[in-house]
């Protein structure tokens, strides 16, 4: 049977259970019937960094309760955009004019997908970029548009003035760059974006990425997070991937399209993520003083992680287990 056999077989097979499901249900007393009564796939949620702990919490519980992987990787990132963090939401570190400029996208395996790029002002980026793909004709908004159409449609200005941690940097920063200077891509002040990535058990995947991008960035610049295809790509007929990292390496490989393609050919989220960093080497010659990680999960719920450098970790959240905490496997070990 071929894939496209095998996926109509699949899909027949899931609608007769599902109908069956509802059928039964009518028959069984309400309070047996929070049990599921089958579990279709191997669900999981899987996020960057060690925000993801907290993050992957009320993702893996909505997965759990049988909903979608769309509504998992909105609400599961929502957590790290609402904390004090360097790296994500208001509280982020600015560009090199002072100003918290906020990139994010979500995808769904269906081929849906939203982003904003440069949005200002507003706690919930993730939010605005689901808004701008259920509500919009477009895939992608930024700047001052971006945030207009947030406010339409009920976002609030919630800018309270840089956060603490956030000005003392940006002030110590200025003293030795002047505004508007470019910045060594990958300083120490880049860590932490939250992208994360699922599979409901239905089969469905969705990924969702969120960032304050890089500190001292270039007033305008975008990374990787709110690009679909470079920083995030999800498909149902292949897997899910996102990235962490110094996101113009990322750009210039279409990364996480890379290895959603690469695991669609059959290789393995450890080796696809694996092959997009060495892609990134190949083509950088200062690779070394970078750092870039990926994460990704398959069709049959396998996971996997890559990076350039040590220290890259991430969650794994499978239905059933508790969480784990894992370091990628890297490029230069010494
Ligand atoms: C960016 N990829 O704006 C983001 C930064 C990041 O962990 O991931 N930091 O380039």
């Amino acid at each position: 049977m071929d894939t496209q056999q095998s996926r109509r077989k699949f899909l027949q097979q899931a609608s007769v259970l599902t109908l069956g499901a509802s059928f039964v249900k009518s028959f069984i007393p309400k309070s047996a019937q929070a049990m599921p009564l089958v579990q279709l796939r191997p669900a999981l949620v899987v996020s960057t960094w060690d925000a993801g702990i907290a993050a992957n919490k009320p993702a893996i519980k909505i997965i759990e309760e049988g909903g979608t992987a769309l509504d998992a990787v909105e609400k599961g990132v929502r957590v790290t955009e609402a904390e004090t963090s360097c790296c994500v939401g208001l509280t982020g570190r600015p560009d090199a004019k002072g100003k918290v400029t906020l990139d994010a996208s979500i995808m769904n395996g269906n081929g849906a997908c939203g982003a904003v790029g440069m949005l200002q002002k507003i706690k919930h980026p993730i939010s605005v970029a689901r808004k701008v793909m259920e509500k919009s004709k477009h895939v992608f908004l930024v700047g001052e548009g971006a945030y207009e159409f947030a406010i339409k449609n009920g976002f609030k200005n919630e800018w309270k003035g840089l956060e603490k941690t956030s000005e003392k940097e940006y002030k110590k920063w200025l003293k030795k760059n002047k505004p508007q200077a470019n910045l060594k891509l990958g300083n120490n002040y880049n860590h932490d974006t939250i992208g994360m990535i699922a599979m409901d058990k239905f089969g469905q995947v969705a990924g969702s990425c969120t960032t304050s991008g890089m500190a001292f960035k270039l007033h305008g610049r975008l990374g990787d997070s709110p690009i679909i295809g470079a920083g995030l790509f999800a498909d149902n007929d292949a897997g899910a991937a996102t990235s962490s990292g110094v996101g113009e390496e990322v750009i210039r490989i279409a990364g996480c399209a890379v290895i959603v393609e690469l695991m669609r050919q059959g290789r393995s989220p450890y080796e696809a993520c694996k092959e997009a960093i060495e892609r990134i080497i190949n083509k950088q010659p200062d690779a070394k003083s970078l750092q870039v990680g990926f994460i990704a999960i398959n069709r049959e719920g396998e996971y996997g992680a890559y990076a350039i450098q040590k220290n890259f970790q991430y969650v794994v959240n499978q239905v059933g287990k508790p969480y784990q905490l894992l370091s990628a496997d890297y490029h230069f070990k010494d």
